[in-house]
């Protein structure tokens, strides 16, 4: 038995040798609100093929992991409540047991290396969070990406983690951290975090050469880009600093933790933005997905 589920379309462009962009679910079911994560997952999507690479949304639906979905398995993956929110900890129980969850950025990158894929385009990746050295709470993103070698297209780490720690712990595991086209590195919805990132490169071309290297040398684990949102849909980091404080107070004193506090963030951050925040999350995702697409092709041209 195949323990991965490939769509058509995934299945034959693998198979040819074709570019294919990774894509995750739990932005879907826990990043944004119905319908507008349905509209922005099928945009990502044809923002992909636009490009001329073919998009492998991942989500484990009873028991299977799929690689590729379909439009209907993506709208009831829209519409379902209550799913799991699945990472390297949780991902082989779920299948075991025949349940339904959505992948974040380490339980995706595990399917796609699986796959064969080596590109992967999301909005934000976990971090370290704020108060780290008293909750721990460290993404187990930032493991996986140390260890599976897939490269990362991100905006950058979400403003409501500690950048700094973030930046440190990404270091210490050896993941190259690339801000593109931009000495700064980029903060989710803002293009600056007020931290030089520590490297930078320009084009897709660069970003597929370092990835092949990385495999030639035997060394483990993948890289992350920054991309960083387009300049008319930012949301200035002073605008948003009060916003996040007051949004990560309201976690605290309602006892928020562990997994649910990405989403609880998230969704207390777009109430206090009046829905401006899900605007810039959905543009900044749209835009990772055309770089996603574009290193994708440029990997699948590299001389094999
Ligand atoms: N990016 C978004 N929205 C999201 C996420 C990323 O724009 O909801 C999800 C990703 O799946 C990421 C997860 O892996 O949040 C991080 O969760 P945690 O901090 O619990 O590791
Ligand atoms: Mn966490």
């Amino acid at each position: 038995m195949s323990l991965l589920s490939l769509s058509a379309p995934v299945a034959e462009a693998l198979a040819q040798g074709a570019p294919v962009v990774a894509l995750e679910s739990t932005i879907i079911t826990h990043g944004m609100p119905w319908p507008r994560n349905l509209e922005m997952a099928r945009k990502v999507e044809d923002t992909i093929r636009a490009e001329g690479a073919v998009p492998a949304t991942v989500a484990v639906i009873e028991g299977k992991l799929c690689v590729g979905l379909d439009d209907a398995q993506l709208e009831s993956l829209a519409q379902a409540r209550g799913v799991a929110k699945l990472s390297r900890a949780d991902l082989a129980v779920c299948m075991a047991q025949g349940g339904t969850g959505a992948t974040t950025v380490a339980a995706t990158m595990i399917a796609a290396a699986r796959a064969g894929i080596t590109c992967f385009a999301t909005g934000g990746i976990g971090g370290v969070h704020r108060g780290a050295e008293q909750n721990f709470d460290i993404s187990a993103d930032l493991q996986e990406l140390a260890q599976t070698p897939v490269t990362v297209v991100c905006a950058g780490a979400k403003a409501i983690l500690d950048l700094p720690k973030t930046l440190e712990v990404l270091e210490t595991l050896g993941v190259p951290v690339i801000a593109y086209g931009q000495d700064q590195l980029p903060a989710f919805w803002s293009r600056e975090a007020g931290l030089r990132a520590p490297l930078r490169m320009d084009n897709p071309l660069e970003i597929a050469r370092a990835a092949a290297m990385r495999a030639a040398l035997g060394l483990p684990g993948g890289q992350l880009v920054a991309n960083p949102i387009p300049a008319e849909a930012e949301i200035p980091r002073e605008v948003l600093a009060p916003v996040i404080a007051r949004a990560t107070a309201d976690a605290e004193s309602h006892g928020i933790r562990g997994k649910s506090l990405t989403p609880y963030l998230l969704q207390r951050i777009f109430e206090l933005t009046e829905g401006r925040s899900l605007e810039a999350n959905i543009a900044l995702v749209l835009h990772n997905a055309k770089l996603g697409a574009r290193i994708a092709m440029e990997m699948s041209a590299l001389p094999r």
